[in-house]
């Protein structure tokens, strides 16, 4: 494999200025992009043009100002359409993020349509954001939750889910990528499996939007939900897709501005796809960055960075496993650019405090996927996510900063 990124990388880098910032005295080593990518000076620029010349509240006023800011609000509505290759803006909801989208459908499919004895189905590795609202709704109606297994690599076999869907399956909640483990799930065979059985399917991409394209007619989800702020975008902002069908059956979730036709104490009707599910005042900033955040990951293009985030994961990988009690948790045959790791002696909260002291940012923990870490018979585990401007040599960096610990330790 050729070690040459398909695009300038250090031109890229140098349009992340954070990264040019020294951390306690080092060079910024930013392997954290997993929890939250940093932002390029498009979208940071973009945000600030909007407040400089455009802003003022959507959808409500004739001036001037609250029309162009109705413009870029839905400008970037339109773009994200396209980036998912949806077939309607009606199918795009501006949420705070993946979480928040997961909660809205919950509670406004799932919650009406589930009675005591059906079964939302999930699988062992994912986020707490695509587990906690489905016990939510299943305690609030007497469903239950039902979870098809991982193996020891970290991955789901597609067979698991034919065999865990009944005739009481209301919905699967699936990852496309795991946030802990770095597997790539095939979401389209899996979807294909569900839909034959009349199972519709959220797949939770928060991981998947940085490393790849995204078709979700393609993919033929109904439902694919993700967050502006692991995508070089803002935070406070994130999407909700939905098939138009199921989004038009749908009450909405919270009540408010703009998302209503008319208003009387006697009765309130409901605005159309997409403004019924956006109560209040938008995040209009963040939708405009994440628009920028698209042109900025498009014009380097998604093929190109998940290619260069193979070549480091395939470095990583071999990098890491050479070092004397170190062990991959994960070791799926298809991962995006993270690797998930335990170092013998070492707990790895240490292991990141002593990193930080080198200018060097994991995440340890977790990863908000208990069951998924635990199934591994870990506490903890070290991680370190990769973005479009990791370098072979920040990967060198973490390598011999973990070597290093470990001598410490023993
Ligand atoms: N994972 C991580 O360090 P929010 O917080 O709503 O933007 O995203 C939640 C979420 C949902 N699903 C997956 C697969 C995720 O990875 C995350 C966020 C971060 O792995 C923070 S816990």
């Amino acid at each position: 494999m050729t070690r040459t990124p398909p695009y300038d990388l250090a031109a890229a880098r140098a349009d992340f200025p954070i990264l040019a910032r020294p951390i306690r005295g080092k060079p910024l080593v930013y392997l954290d992009n997993g929890a939250s990518a940093q932002r390029p000076s498009a979208v940071i620029e973009a945000e600030r043009r909007y407040a400089e010349e455009s802003h003022a509240n959507v959808h409500r006023g004739v001036h001037t100002l609250s029309q162009r800011a109705t413009d870029a609000f839905e400008g970037a509505r339109e773009r994200v359409r396209r980036f998912l290759n949806a077939r309607s803006t009606r199918e795009i909801i501006f949420t705070r993020g993946t979480t928040e989208s997961i909660n809205l459908v919950a509670q406004s499919y799932a919650r009406p349509r589930l009675q005591a004895g059906d079964e939302i189905l999930v699988t062992h590795l994912e986020h707490h954001a695509n587990i906690v609202p489905w016990q939510m709704v299943c305690d609030a109606t007497g469903a239950r939750l039902v979870v098809v297994p991982i193996n020891e690599r970290g991955e789901v076999d597609p067979e698991d889910v034919r065999t865990r869907i009944s005739s009481r399956t209301r919905l699967l909640g699936v990852a496309h990528v795991s946030n802990a483990l770095g597997t790539v799930l095939p979401v389209a065979e899996i979807i294909a499996i569900a839909h034959h059985a009349g199972v519709p399917v959220l797949v939770d991409g928060a991981q998947a939007v940085p490393h790849m394209a995204i078709d979700v007619q393609a993919m033929d989800a109904d439902f694919y939900v993700f967050s502006g702020h692991k995508l070089y975008g803002p935070d406070g902002i994130g999407i909700l897709y939905g098939r138009e069908t199921l989004l038009a059956e749908m009450p909405p979730w919270q009540g408010g501005g703009d998302m209503i036709l008319h208003v009387s104490f006697e009765r309130t009707t409901y605005n159309e796809l997409p403004y019924k599910f956006e109560a209040g005042t938008p995040h209009i900033s963040g939708a405009v960055g994440l628009g920028a955040a698209l042109d900025y990951v498009e014009r380097i293009g998604l093929e190109n960075i998940g290619h260069w985030e193979a070549t480091l994961l395939d470095y990583a990988t071999q990098r890491l496993s050479g070092i004397e009690g170190l062990r991959i948790i994960g070791t799926a045959a298809h991962k995006a650019g993270l690797v998930s790791f335990v170092v013998d002696d070492v707990h790895p909260h240490d292991l990141g405090t002593i990193l930080d002291e080198q200018g060097i940012a994991i995440r340890t923990g977790h990863h908000c996927a208990m069951p998924a870490i635990e199934f591994f018979k870990v506490p903890a585990t070290a991680r370190a996510s990769f973005g479009l401007y990791t370098t072979l040599e920040e990967i060198d960096c973490l390598a011999e900063a973990v070597i290093a610990a470990r001598e410490l330790f023993r």
